[in-house]
């Protein structure tokens, strides 16, 4: 065998641990005010080859023909543009664990771009070629000249280019490689995705320009004052117009400021002047400390209503442009949400600045996860191994130098899942050196030697409590820090599950300092035939299914129902019923800001149908306090159900939200419905293979009702299956029970029903039946009772569950079809409002409701049990009112739950021609199991005897009592 020989010269780059050649020394981001750029952004030439080394340097060489070379749009990633396919692991690599080497098909992207200087270029200066993220590793040319290579893909390089420019024909080569020595310390769970896929622009530098500046802006709460230096080149002055600041750069200056939070995002805009250039500031007075054991901002405690956020589009993958950051922060803001991580690298800079402008906390993360290493017990990871270590050094550097000006950032974190070792201990001794502002975060080690604060992820409630009281001890230092969940709730498919548990754990002990949900936005791909893609739809050999869907919002940025319980659950205030009969209590839970944004509403319903909205006058309580407020008096529901509502909402237009914005809402009850009728006195009649019963027909031989008020009926019966979710199934590495495996292992979603008897006797017809798996002995016994009283028709379900049971129920109710109805069929109910379980029904608002069966379906990317509504007091569907005694939960579908379970991706599901109702007397909680805890204990549906009724009557007509 021949040796190989690289067509290219050397590679070797490409394997080296160290960060890179050639570039310049971190700073500060910042777009100049007088100093020209030329974005460099567009549509880029590009050739894929198989390996790193397939094709030679020529490319770069003035005058390289690439006409018949495809085109991508750079910011971009050549797999999402039709060259290649892009590849999701969660903490696997996709190659050999091997470091620092990487697979020998190794795709590589030469990218050529020609340009000329604007006109009005200066001819003075120097200038710099900016590249703000490539993944992972590139190797650039400028007009023929090799200027270096680099890597660290979510962090901006830059190099100094002055000498190389033309007036025209200038041609920029870039060489990116999809795997490097790089990769090794970029292996976070989501899609890999290699390309020029930030900005790239050239910077004019003109004599004097200011390159790096630090901003401090402190604020002193004892006295109102803030303390702004600006440090910077000598010579330079900064002057904040709002505030008559004009000093030299260097030189502190205290004075009264309004401070910044994320509550109230005071920025003071100023400039800073160098001998060169202007540049504008934003600046923020904000003080961050680790005091008493918590964490502070202007001397008040924080409480983190946190996402973890990656960036994505479902097109343009992490190529992010500003109107979908901007949508990320105004869907945040208007959420409740005041914190975000930047899981797990930091962002395009232009969300920072987004942060700092509507207000949000961020912990700014670098690029750094080496999870697949815990395959081997962490042998050589790279964090323990001080040949990597620059390069961790190197990453800190970059993100600590290019976001250090924000005020929104008020933490920085070292990584994510990557173990523990010396590299980090450096990184935050670093860290901790050039900017002691700010406190570190790292999860991974749990003694937190080099971390300023406690951080854990998926703690189940129980942990969080015992932290909360500081029993759960640890080492001493950690047991004087705070403790918040950089993760959980992990908000794949249906759920999170047991949000508002949480958050009542993290109001009740100082110690905690909130949380942040996992995670932001579903990573799902666009695809013309799966509606969106997820691990394994590209054909990859190492791949993590539809993990990469675990988003509070679809792919298409719409919110999922999880978004919305989260909402509820963190809203800044609370409205409870007070003290006394007929008052509410307000209670401020913000933790900066007085309420006077917002102005409360109330209304009274009747059977779910408010009166008119009016206005109700609350004090604006200060932070932390209560104020008890008398509602006007509730009219008189005549044997109808009456309730009150108050909301909160925006008094005036917000930059982030405009006037009448719900920020807070609740509900309370007045009066309550007046029971069900019996609906006795008509008795079933037996005619032929029919027995009817009042306005019902049944099966005489199975007792399976035909039509129920002239409404044809199928397969009515008991149900316990719910297509599982993400939440039920669990993650392969749970040790603790996981109930969907062990749901279709016993058979729950192949139930028989074995028919005893049908008895047609006195005022009632009975159905008595046993339901239960094949292959087991434990199953329901289960009888249906109907009667009528002529008009209307009651059922009343009873289940005695038989034999030994060991698992909770998925369910537990009747379902039936009504053949013919479709998904543009409508449904009218008076209950929950938005898609509910046991343990994501905060949101959950009592109301008449309107919404096609269609619309009722909550498009999960991986389908899966949805749309139940809580607390429905009737519905009326297909010609068909249900009244329900107790309330039930309501789902109806244009398809099957076998089909829904079956069904891998959206466009799997198909209307069937039947409309599937399902009500539900319980239902199992969701919990978080995905990657977390289960549903806590008092969200299982455990078997045990039970009884629940219907009545079925036309609708329109309104039982009472
Ligand atoms: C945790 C990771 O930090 C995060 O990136 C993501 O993978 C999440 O899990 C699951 O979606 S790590 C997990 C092993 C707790």
């Amino acid at each position: 065998m021949s040796s190989r020989t690289p067509a290219s010269g050397s590679t070797g780059y490409v394997e080296d641990v160290s960060p890179g050649r050639g570039t310049l020394p971190p700073r500060a981001w910042y777009a100049s005010s007088d100093a020209a750029s030329l974005s460099l952004n567009g549509g880029w030439r590009l050739r894929v080859s198989e390996t790193a080394d397939a094709e030679d340097d020529s490319f770069a060489e003035p005058g390289f023909d690439a006409g018949d070379w495809a085109e991508v749009t750079v910011p971009g990633h050549w797999v999402l543009q039709g060259h290649g396919a892009p590849v999701y692991t969660n903490h696997l690599y996709p190659f050999p664990v091997d470091p620092p080497h990487v697979p020998t098909e190794n795709p590589t992207g030469d990218h050529l771009r020609l340009f000329d200087l604007p006109g009005d270029w200066p001819a003075d200066g120097t200038a710099v070629l900016r590249f703000d993220g490539v993944e992972s590793c590139a190797r650039v040319w400028l007009n023929g000249t090799d200027i270096g290579e680099f890597k660290g893909s979510r962090l901006p390089h830059e190099f100094a280019v002055g000498a190389l420019l033309k007036p025209a024909g200038n041609v920029l080569a870039v060489r990116v490689h999809q795997w490097s020595a790089g990769s090794y310390l970029e292996d976070q769970d989501q899609w890999w995705l290699p390309g020029i896929f930030r900005d790239v622009t050239l910077l004019h530098r003109p004599d004097g320009a200011a390159g790096d500046f630090f901003v401090h802006a402190d604020y002193d709460h004892v006295t109102g004052e803030g303390t702004l230096r600006v440090d910077s080149a000598a010579g330079a002055r900064v002057t904040v117009p709002e505030l008559g600041v004009d000093v030299a750069a260097g030189e502190p200056v205290t004075l009264p400021v309004e401070p910044w939070t994320a509550e109230t995002p005071r920025l003071y805009d100023g400039v800073l002047a160098t001998a060169g250039e202007r540049v504008p500031l934003r600046i923020g007075f904000r003080t961050v400390a680790l005091d008493d054991g918590v964490i502070k901002v202007n001397g008040t405690p924080l409480l983190f209503k946190g996402v973890n956020r990656h960036e994505w589009h479902p097109r343009r993958g992490r190529a992010l442009d500003l109107a979908t950051m901007r949508e990320d922060v105004l869907l945040m803001k208007r959420h409740n949400v005041n914190a975000v991580r930047t899981s797990h690298y930091p962002p395009h800079p232009a969300f920072l600045a987004l942060c700092d402008e509507y207000g949000l906390w961020v912990i700014d993360e670098c690029d750094l996860e080496t999870h697949g290493f815990v395959e081997q017990d962490w042998r050589d990871n790279p964090v323990d191994d001080d040949r990597w270590t620059p390069a961790l050094l190197d990453r800190a550097a970059r993100m600590v130098e290019r976001d250090k000006n924000h005020p929104s950032v008020v933490m920085w974190s070292l990584g994510n899942e990557a173990g523990t070792g010396r590299g980090l201990t450096a990184m935050a001794d670093w860290i901790h050196g050039r900017d002691p502002s700010r406190p570190v975060h790292y999860e991974g080690d749990f003694g937190c030697r080099d971390t300023d604060v406690y951080s854990r992820m998926y703690l189940p409630h129980a942990e969080v409590e015992r932290a909360g009281e500081g029993l759960d001890g640890g080492t001493h230092r950690r047991r004087g820090l705070p403790l918040i969940l950089c993760e959980y709730g992990h908000a794949m498919g249906n759920g999170p599950g047991g949000l508002a548990d949480y958050q009542r754990l993290f109001e009740s002990y100082d110690r905690l300092q909130g949380g942040f949900v996992w995670e932001w936005i579903d990573h799902g791909v666009e695809h013309p035939a799966l509606g969106y893609a997820y691990g394994g739809d590209f054909g990859e050999e190492l791949h993590d299914g539809n993990f990469v869907c675990d988003g509070l919002v679809f792919p298409d940025r719409t919110p999922s129902p999880g978004l919305i319980e989260y909402k509820k659950v963190i809203e800044p205030v609370r409205i409870e019923p007070g003290d006394a009969d007929g008052t509410v209590r307000v209670t401020n839970r913000y933790d900066f800001a007085d309420l006077s944004p917002l102005e409360f509403v109330f209304s009274h319903q009747v059977d779910g149908l408010p009166t008119e909205e009016r206005r109700l006058a609350v004090p604006s309580p200060a932070p932390g306090e209560s104020a008890e407020v008398k509602l006007p008096a509730a009219p008189d529901g005549g044997g109808a159900e009456v309730q009150w509502t108050v909301r909160a909402v925006l008094a005036e237009d917000t930059p982030w939200a405009g006037r009448g914005h719900e920020v807070a809402w609740a509900q309370g009850t007045v009066t309550r419905r007046a029971p069900l009728p019996a609906a006795t006195g008509a008795r079933p009649a037996v005619d032929g293979d029919r027995i009817t019963l009042g306005p019902a027909v049944f099966d005489a031989r199975t007792g399976a009702p035909r039509t129920l008020c002239g409404v044809p009926v199928r397969d009515l019966r008991l149900d316990v299956w719910r297509a599982t979710t993400d939440n039920d199934d669990g993650a392969s590495w749970q040790t603790d029970t996981r109930y969907g495996p062990l749901w279709r292992e016993l058979g729950l979603h192949r139930m028989r029903h074995r028919l005893e008897a049908v008895e047609a006797d006195g005022d009632a017809l009975t159905v008595r039946t046993r339901v239960a798996p094949a292959g087991r002995e434990a199953g329901l016994r289960t009888a249906y009772r109907w009667t009528s009283d002529g008009g209307r028709v009651r059922l009343t379900v009873s289940v005695v569950p038989d034999g030994d049971w060991q698992v909770p129920l998925p369910r537990l109710g009747i379902r039936f079809g009504l053949p013919g109805a479709t998904a543009e069929d409508s449904v009218r109910w008076f209950g929950g409002g938005g898609e509910a379980y046991p343990d994501t029904r905060a949101a959950s608002r009592d109301l008449q409701w309107d919404a096609r069966v269609g619309e009722l379906q909550t498009p999960y990317v991986r389908p899966q049990e949805n749309g139940a509504r809580a607390d429905v007091r009737w519905a009326e569907t297909g010609g068909l009112r249900v009244d329900g005694e107790p309330e039930f939960w309501f789902t109806a579908r244009p398809w099957t739950t076998e089909h829904l379970d079956a069904a891998r991706h959206r466009t799997d599901l198909v209307p069937d021609g039947t409309v599937w109702v399902n009500l539900d007397h319980r239902q199992h909680g969701i919990g978080s199991q995905s990657c977390g805890p289960g549903p806590l204990p008092r969200y299982y549906l455990w078997p045990e005897p039970a009884e629940f009724s219907f009545v079925f009557s036309e609708p329109g007509d309104r039982p009472r009592g």
